[in-house]
This record gives C-alpha cells, sequence and structure tokens, in this order.
C-alpha cells in the first residue's frame, strides 16, 4: 500500500512515520512536508532511509496532483498547529489549513484515492470547568481562535466533499497531544526545555484551564483504527481520558525535574483562552474496539522529560527564536 503523510516532519505526523515504518513494513512512505518553522527533518532522521521525503506545499495544486495520483491513502496532518501564532498573524493558517486542505480534496475527489483528515477537539470551543459534559462528535462546532477556526473550516470542506463528490474520507478530531518531538513554543515542551535551560516556567492566567491529554503514540494507533475499520464519511473523537490543569501539569513536570513547587511565573493570559477540552471517545471504542496504552499520564510525562534531556540537539535551534516571540507580547505577573 501506498501512503502520502502531509506534515510529516511535524510533531504528529513524524510520531505517526515512526510507528508506521516500525509496525507495517509493507506500507510505501511518501511524506509531503513544506518545512516551515514547526518542520524539522530531523525528526524523521531514524527512518529517513526507509520514506521518500517530498519538500512542498500542500496549496501546490500540481505538486499535489502528482503525488495524489501516485497513492492509496492520505492521511493529512499539515497544519498551521500554534493558538498563539494565529493571534498574531492568522494568514499563513488560512493558507495551509483552507486553502490547503481543498487543494488536497480536490485531488483525492480527481484520482479517487482514500483520505484520513487528522483534525482537534478545539473545532468544539470549550466547556465550563465545572460543566460534566464532554464532546462528542454530535456537539455543535463553536471555534474561538483563528486556529480553531480554520481547522473547522478543513474539517466542514472535508465533510462537503464526501457528501457532495463521494470523496471516500474518515476525519478525527483528538484532544491535547504529548510526547517526543513537540516543538517547544507548545505548552509541555516549553515548561520543560524552559528549566533545561535555566528559564522559569510560563503558565498562562491563574493556570485553572483544563486539557484532555492523551499520548501522541495514543493519537496515531487510533488513526490506523479509523483507516483500518471506520466507516467512509464519518468522524471519529479520539482521547484517553486525561483531563488535568495546566498548573496540575507543570507541578508534575517541576516535580520530576527536582524543582520547587512554587518555581515558576504567572504571565499575561492568552486572548479568548478556552476553559476546557474534554473529549467522549465511547464511539471509537465501541464501535471500532480502540483503547488507548499510556493510560498513566504521570509515567508518560516522565518519559517525554527524559526525551527532551536526552535530546537537546534537536530542540536547542529552535529554542531562542521561540522565547524571543513569547517575550515580545507576554508580561510576567507574579
Ligand atoms: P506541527 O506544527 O508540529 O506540524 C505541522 C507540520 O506541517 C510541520 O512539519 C510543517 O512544516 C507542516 N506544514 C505546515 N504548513 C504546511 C504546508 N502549507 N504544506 C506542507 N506542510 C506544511 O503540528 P502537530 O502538532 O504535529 O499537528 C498535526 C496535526 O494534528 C494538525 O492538523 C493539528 O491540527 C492536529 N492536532 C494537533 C494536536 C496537538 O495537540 N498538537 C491535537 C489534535 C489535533
Ligand atoms: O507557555 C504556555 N503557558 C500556558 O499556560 C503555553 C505555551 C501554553 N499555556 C497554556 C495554554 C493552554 O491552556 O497551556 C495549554 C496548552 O497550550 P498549547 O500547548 O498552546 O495547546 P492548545 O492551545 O491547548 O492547543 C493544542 O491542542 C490542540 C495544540 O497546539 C493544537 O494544535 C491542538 O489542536
Amino acid at each position: 500500500m501506498r501512503l502520502l503523510v502531509t506534515g510529516g516532519a511535524g510533531f504528529i505526523g513524524a510520531n505517526f512515520v515512526h510507528l508506521t515504518v516500525a509496525e507495517r513494513p509493507d506500507v510505501e512512505i511518501t511524506v509531503l512536508d513544506a518545512l516551515t518553522y514547526a518542520g524539522n527533518r530531523a525528526s524523521l532522521a531514524p527512518v529517513a532511509d526507509k520514506i521518500d521525503f517530498v519538500e512542498g506545499d500542500i496549496a501546490d495544486k500540481d505538486l499535489v496532483d502528482d503525488l495524489v495520483q501516485k497513492t492509496d491513502l492520505v492521511v493529512h496532518f499539515a497544519a498551521e498547529s500554534h493558538n498563539d501564532n494565529s493571534l498574531a498573524n492568522p494568514w499563513p493558517f488560512v493558507h495551509t489549513n483552507v486553502i490547503g486542505t481543498t487543494t488536497l480534496l480536490q485531488a483525492v475527489r480527481e484520482y479517487d484515492v482514500r483520505y484520513h483528515h487528522i483534525s482537534t477537539d478545539e473545532v468544539y470551543g470549550d466547556l465550563e470547568l465545572d460543566d460534566p459534559a464532554r464532546f462528542t462528535e454530535s456537539t455543535p462546532y463553536n471555534p474561538s481562535s483563528p486556529y480553531s477556526s480554520t481547522k473547522a473550516s478543513s474539517d466542514l470542506l472535508v465533510r462537503a466533499w464526501a457528501r457532495s463528490f463521494g470523496v471516500r474520507a474518515t476525519i478525527s478530531n483528538c484532544s491535547n497531544n504529548y510526547g517526543p518531538y513537540q516543538h517547544v513554543e507548545k505548552f509541555i515542551p516549553r515548561q520543560i526545555t524552559n528549566i533545561l535551560s535555566g528559564l522559569r516556567p510560563k503558565l498562562y492566567g491563574a493556570g485553572q484551564n483544563v486539557r484532555d491529554w492523551i499520548h501522541v503514540d495514543d493519537h496515531n494507533s487510533a488513526v490506523w483504527t479509523i483507516i483500518d475499520k471506520g466507516a467512509l464519511g464519518e468522524t471519529y473523537l479520539i482521547g484517553a481520558d486525561g483531563e488535568k490543569n495546566n498548573r496540575e501539569v507543570l507541578e508534575t513536570i517541576l516535580e520530576e525535574t527536582g524543582q520547587a513547587a512554587d518555581a515558576f511565573d504567572f504571565v499575561t493570559d492568552r486572548p479568548g483562552h478556552d476553559l476546557r477540552y474534554a473529549i467522549d471517545s465511547t464511539k471509537l471504542r465501541t464501535e471500532l474496539g480502540w483503547t488507548p496504552q499510556y493510560v498513566d499520564f504521570r509515567s508518560g510525562l516522565k518519559a517525554t522529560v527524559d526525551w527532551y534531556r536526552d535530546n537537546e540537539n534537536w530542540w536547542r535551534p529552535q529554542k531562542d527564536a521561540t522565547e524571543s516571540g513569547y517575550a515580545r507580547t507576554e508580561s510576567v505577573l507574579s
């Protein structure tokens, strides 16, 4: 089987490629990635001789047409993925998440290629902290940021192409991922690498916002389950019952790195900051039989801390530019 992975040099895409090389040796993998600031060829170094890598933009119609007609399956991870960046400049989000996805959809439509669309729980907006509800596949879309609204747009485009043009598509909406190869702009790697750099971790607002954490390998095993067994045209929510508030996560990182529990700064909150995300993944578990393997968050997080400690060569080149970007908008509150 020939597989085209878009965004395979990013965090989740690279881990997906590693998993696929390890578990599915019969799959021929091509990665299409524009190598934006978030893409890193070093993330694919361990599998470089087992895959084909094409540097390019998913909004480049001629390139996309050429690659899509030579494949059996497209798994679309490529995106502009960071909320804070989308608040500073939304245009790359519209380009990649909306125009890029439409370009891929037109190609899989023309060449009748199976397509799996990777998306996020942020399309549903947020929940109150004291609300027992969780997101399901029938929760109405209500995105808050330029990032999540462009991801919501991309999901709706996939639904329309499936219904109107018969594109053989599935969609997954996953909660917050953690694990190796995640860019240091994101919450967990930022705090770990701050500590490893002698900088204080930074908590937005009061640190009470809740995210539903899942290990990246569990996300990717769910993606393969949906590709293997999912019904065409359907959406599946992926989550591992990992709700934690940001302060709890940071305190665990501080403990695992031998820091004092108060060795962090409260900084300016993110505008429009979603309060809480929570996934009900019953449909995926009962209809397709998927279960997560990383059920103990602390041990998954500890392994992630160890990975960043052991792989400074991977993250160090991104660190200064990322922190100078944050310094332009962020003030320490206490
Ligand atoms: P990432 O930012 O780490 O990686 C994105 C990759 O896409 C990079 O390699 C980048 O170079 C590439 N890319 C960006 N624009 C491109 C373009 N125009 N053409 C080709 N390649 C391009 O993102 P991630 O965290 O790995 O997220 C991957 C996918 O998973 C995204 O669709 C995101 O919305 C979704 N998602 C992420 C999370 C999470 O917690 N990180 C959770 C749920 C869903
Ligand atoms: O320094 C920080 N301090 C802080 O308190 C950063 C970078 C973040 N935060 C908070 C904001 C969020 O409440 O931590 C939480 C997680 O922040 P991010 O890592 O930026 O993730 P989030 O905005 O929740 O979005 C992530 O999950 C869903 C991914 O970046 C998206 O791509 C995915 O769709």
